[in-house]
């Protein structure tokens, strides 16, 4: 009974779905956020922390957790893992330097027993910014193909337009349609 009042509940788009937003500092994220909140791109500060929002989109409502990028802050990520169900990691395409990091911080991050349930979505943003790195590019080199026990996608984006995150959010909509 529980489990057809959920289902019916969900098909009234009052499910939430968590996401945890994370990646380096100056990736992007809150950026992302408040792009997908308010449809515009908003000034940002270094996230001290972690900023939550509730978006709507289509019939989905998404509870996004923006976590803070800054190395001595890291280490708290895994504090915002319990139920999420997507990692959206955020990457600052041209930020080639740091990409190594990243690729660390990910690899650790999704062998963390909250998310062995997570899909992840990267976003390669930035995209607007001439010489940045391919989506392509970035996919190889954070060795996105090795996943083997999470589905994920790279999506580019430009998160002063928007460019690209609906797109994000079409591939994370498919993935709850097949739970
Ligand atoms: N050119 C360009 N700049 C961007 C884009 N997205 C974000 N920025 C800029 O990058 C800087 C950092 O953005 P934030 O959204 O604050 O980065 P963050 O990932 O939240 O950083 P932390 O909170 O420190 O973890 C800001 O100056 C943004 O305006 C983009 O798509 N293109
Ligand atoms: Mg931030």
């Amino acid at each position: 009974m529980g489990l057809l009042i959920s289902k019916i509940w969900s098909l009234f788009g009052n499910e939430e779905h968590k996401l945890v937003l994370v990646g380096l500092d100056n990736a992007g994220k809150t950026t992302i956020l408040y792009q997908l909140l308010l449809g515009e791109a908003v000034h940002t500060r270094p996230t001290i922390g972690s900023n939550v929002e509730e978006v709507v989109w289509r019939n989905l409502r998404f509870v996004m957790w923006d976590l803070g990028g800054q190395q001595s802050l890291r280490s708290a990520w895994n504090t915002y893992y319990t139920n999420s169900e997507f990692v959206i990691m955020v990457i600052d395409s041209t930020d080639r330097q740091r990409l190594s990091i990243s690729r660390e911080e990910l690899h650790r991050m999704l062998t963390h027993e909250e998310l062995s349930r997570a899909c992840l979505l990267v976003f390669a943003n930035k995209q607007d910014v001439k010489g940045s790195m391919t989506a392509a590019e970035i996919s190889e080199q954070l060795d996105l193909t090795s996943i083997k026990q999470h589905p994920w996608h790279i999506q580019g984006c430009c998160a002063l337009t928007g460019e690209g995150l609906h797109l994000g959010l079409e591939w994370i909509a498919s993935r709850i349609k097949k739970k």
